[in-house]
């Protein structure tokens, strides 16, 4: 699905969205969520600045500004359910770090967190009985998110929570049994990440490979908030989720290569490359492809909407991008400081021109995972939940 089709196929959705979000804001959600605003010194121009940046990232045609506005009002709420498997912490820390926080604080009063492992004041057993009553209370419409991946060798003893040992491999099994959607923020949860590398002494993996169930990835060590708190935010607008590429990843976020937005593609294109650390084309800020800039085979968006509200990427701080996005970048993309050789990229000056897409995906088909394509998202969310859940069929997605 390209740009074009994506916007023809939002375009198409615009009647039920408008019908749903009928159903699901009124005039008074809407003044309350206005006051709200208020309350915390937001001028009406800042929100409007906060829902027309939100519906370009989300790639949404500039006629759902009002509706991102209406969506934020949304009266009923959607409970999370956020769990830790092994991983670093590093994707909540990123979450927090939203564009413009108290807007976006204010949206997950209304998504409002049920539960999330260590965003919470309850501690050992009290922790243990608010997450079970959660699972309860939310039975079937709770969205689980996990980060981290899941180890599975001898039964996945070699990750265990809680008083009763439980290994997290049951943990995610039997919560996400129960839960309408399951979200994989980070590309721990997503593909395995540090855990999954090579030898992988505790057999972990992705969610989608260790418990077998539909979910949506949204890769990156750590992803950025904007990724994140976006594929929230779609949820709440069409309570559906957003098309998906080949590996799960919603399009929006994931459907352009970072060397094809980034800064520094002038100098590429023009054969000036930084070749040592701190040298003349470091200072002047050239293409870090020589120095193991990741960049041609990663896709991302991070060139366009950065980490840390905006502040900056990685590319932007003087590193090449080391392909955090992508399924075992920690075997596929080491040395992280040097080219990638089987990739057959050409750099200019070098005997001709950078290799196409189609070659890069064929490298990942190979090496990692899959190239890009557009996945058929049928029955993420499950079909019991509401009437319009996320059906995109193969012909509306391709
Ligand atoms: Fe993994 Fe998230 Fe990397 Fe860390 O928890 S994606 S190690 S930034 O934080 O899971
Ligand atoms: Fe940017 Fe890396 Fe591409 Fe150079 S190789 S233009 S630094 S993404
Ligand atoms: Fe990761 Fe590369 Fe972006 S390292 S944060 S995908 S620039």
């Amino acid at each position: 699905m390209n740009s074009k089709q994506m916007n023809e196929y939002y375009l198409s959705m615009l009647d039920d969205v408008d019908e749903r979000l009928d159903s699901v804001c009124d005039k008074e959600s809407e003044e309350e969520f206005q006051r709200k605003l208020e309350e915390k010194g937001f001028a009406r121009r800042d929100f409007l600045k906060w829902t027309s940046f939100m519906t370009a990232a989300l790639m949404l045609p500039p006629v759902f500004e009002s509706r991102i506005a209406r969506a934020a009002a949304i009266k009923q709420r959607t409970p999370i359910i956020w769990l830790h498997m092994a991983e670093c912490t590093g994707c909540t820390e990123s979450f927090l770090r939203t564009r413009e926080p108290d807007i976006a604080q204010l949206i997950f009063d209304k998504i409002s967190l049920a539960y999330h492992d260590t965003l919470m004041m309850a501690s050992g057993e009290r922790a243990e009985k608010s997450l079970e009553d959660a699972i309860k209370r939310y039975k079937g419409k709770y969205i689980c998110v996990i980060e981290g991946g899941i180890p599975t060798k001898d039964g996945g003893i070699y990750l265990t929570i809680g008083s009763k040992g439980e290994t997290g491999l049951s943990k995610a099994k039997r919560i996400t049994k129960d839960a309408r959607l399951t979200l994989a923020f980070g590309t721990c949860a997503a593909f395995g990440g540090v855990q999954a590398a090579y030898p992988n002494p505790t057999g972990a993996k992705g969610v989608r490979d260790a418990l077998g169930i539909e979910i949506v990835n949204v890769s990156g060590c750590p992803p950025s908030s904007i990724n994140m708190v976006g594929t929230i935010l779609h949820i709440l607008l069409f309570d559906k989720i957003p098309p998906l590429d080949e590996i799960y990843r919603p399009l929006w976020a994931y459907g352009s290569r970072i060397h094809d937005y980034c800064e520094r593609r002038a100098h590429f294109d023009a054969g000036e490359f930084v070749e040592e650390w701190g040298d003349e084309g470091a200072k002047k800020g050239w293409c870090l492809y020589k120095m193991g800039c990741k960049g041609p085979l990663t896709y991302n968006n991070c060139p366009r909407y950065r980490f840390n509200q905006g502040t900056n990427w990685p590319i932007g701080g003087g590193h090449g991008c080391i392909g955090c996005s992508e399924p075992n970048f920690w075997d596929t993309m080491t040395p992280f400081e040097e080219p990638n050789e089987k990739a057959g990229i050409r750099i200019p000056g070098g005997n001709g021109v950078e290799a196409t897409s189609d070659k890069i995906g064929s490298f990942l088909a190979g090496a990692t995972a899959a190239g890009i394509g557009v996945h058929a998202i049928g029955s993420i969310i499950r079909a019991k939940a509401e009437k319009k859940t996320g059906k995109i069929d193969d012909k509306e997605s391709k």
